[in-house]
């Protein structure tokens, strides 16, 4: 079966970017990549002002700017999108693995520096194989209704997860890789609703996932109410209550001496409205943490090292690490196992991405501002 992710989360999160990022560290790795958009109203083959090659393109099937063009607006259109794919998910399927072949083959084709044998022998390679050794990266578009509040991404997803002996076509090892964006860590309420809608799509999507903080590079610009640990790790979400509405921030900021916005402070605080809206926040908070399936790999998409345990972690939650040979070289499986194991989330692991993103992101930046204040500087 081929292995591969498929990549949802909230409008902008750096979805497109990961993935065009990814195929090119995995191809570093030697991995037969294949780039498949199922963003009906994203063009992914110029990105960044680059060509991007793009196996497959659901735009060919069905595009948003057409179906806009017939009544329906942005949200709506892309809603019909995915209701029109989900319904043609066999053929859909089909035409994936198809492109995918084609492209293989016409890899095949252009290796040069090989004998005529060589060339021969993989040509002699079936479809089938040639299929099975793919690793497919899947672009889903970012509009959280399409997983919070319809039936038709699962739809697709179980037709592309869907075994061969079973019927179906590509039957892909996945991994829902859910990307959020890291800047969220700034507002309180942001951060748990984001929570909220990633654990909500965990729980619809019904795929092993794995969450991912990106543009870590940006927490340079502001300071964090905790450290990147507690909102990676998610444990305990309750200190962050204290952080609604601004309250204790403004109150110990530059209107902690002004009596007027402290009694205006206290009457919203005895509000009705305001005792309410803690309580469910409350409330959602703990159902987060009971489900406890929601926490967060950081990422900068172009940091090779984070990149990497993110590839790795991947590859350990859609099995990937228990069949490939790159994983089971000298080593036995097992040892394999363990080895990704460790370098994702076993806790030397985890500490080490931590004191990582600290060190070039966040720490980084606070000695760069303080040489900046400092006019006479002792070194
Ligand atoms: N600083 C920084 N910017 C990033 C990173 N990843 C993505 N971006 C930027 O974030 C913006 C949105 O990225 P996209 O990849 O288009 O996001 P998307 O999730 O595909 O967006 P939609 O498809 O519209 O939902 C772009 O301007 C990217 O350059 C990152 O790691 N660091
Ligand atoms: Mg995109």
């Amino acid at each position: 079966m081929p292995y591969g992710q498929v990549v949802t989360g909230p409008p902008g999160s750096g979805k497109t970017t990961y993935c065009h990022g990814l195929s090119q560290y995995l191809t570093l790795l030697s991995r037969s990549c294949h780039l498949i958009n199922f963003d009906p109203g994203c063009d992914p083959t110029t990105f960044m002002s680059e060509t991007v090659d793009v196996t497959f393109d659901i735009r060919k099937i069905v595009d948003l700017n057409n179906v806009m063009g017939k009544g329906w607006g942005p949200n709506g259109g892309l809603q019909w999108c995915f209701e029109y794919i989900a319904h043609n998910a066999e053929e859909v399927m089909k035409r994936v693995k198809e492109s995918v072949i084609k492209k293989e083959r016409e890899k095949i084709e252009r290796i040069e520096n090989i004998s005529k044998e060589g060339k021969k022998e993989l040509e002699r390679f079936s479809d089938e194989e040639i299929f099975q050794a793919c690793y497919l990266i899947v672009d889903f578009p970012g509009q959280v209704e399409l997983y919070t509040h319809s039936e038709s991404s699962s739809t697709i997803l179980s037709h592309l997860t869907k075994p061969i002996q079973k019927g179906g076509h590509i039957g892909l090892n996945v991994v829902n890789v859910n990307l959020v964006d890291s800047t969220s860590i700034f507002d309180a309420g942001r951060f748990i609703s984001t929570c909220l809608t990633t654990l909500m799509s965990c729980i619809r999507l019904s795929l092993p996932v794995v969450n991912v903080l990106t543009k870590v590079d940006l927490l340079r610009n502001q300071e964090a109410v905790f450290d990147i640990e507690f909102f990676a790790s998610c444990d305990n979400l309750n200190p962050l209550l204290q952080y609604l509405e601004h309250g204790s921030v403004e109150e110990s900021g530059e209107y902690a001496d002004d009596e007027d916005f402290q009694k205006a402070r206290q009457k919203v605080k005895d509000s009705i409205f305001y005792k309410r809206h803690k309580e469910l926040t409350e409330g959602i908070v703990e159902v987060i943490e009971d489900y406890g399936l929601v926490n967060f790999k950081l990422l900068c998409v172009s940091d090779a090292a984070l990149m990497g345990r993110v590839v790795a972690e991947c590859d350990k939650v859609n099995g990937y690490v228990y069949t490939r040979e790159e994983y089971a070289t000298d080593d036995n499986k097992v040892n394999a196992m363990f080895k990704a194991a460790v370098k994702s989330d076993g806790f030397n692991g985890r500490q080490k991405e931590l004191e990582d993103v600290r060190e070039r992101y966040i720490m980084k930046n606070k000695v760069v501002e303080n040489e900046e204040e400092d006019p006479n500087p002792k070194r």
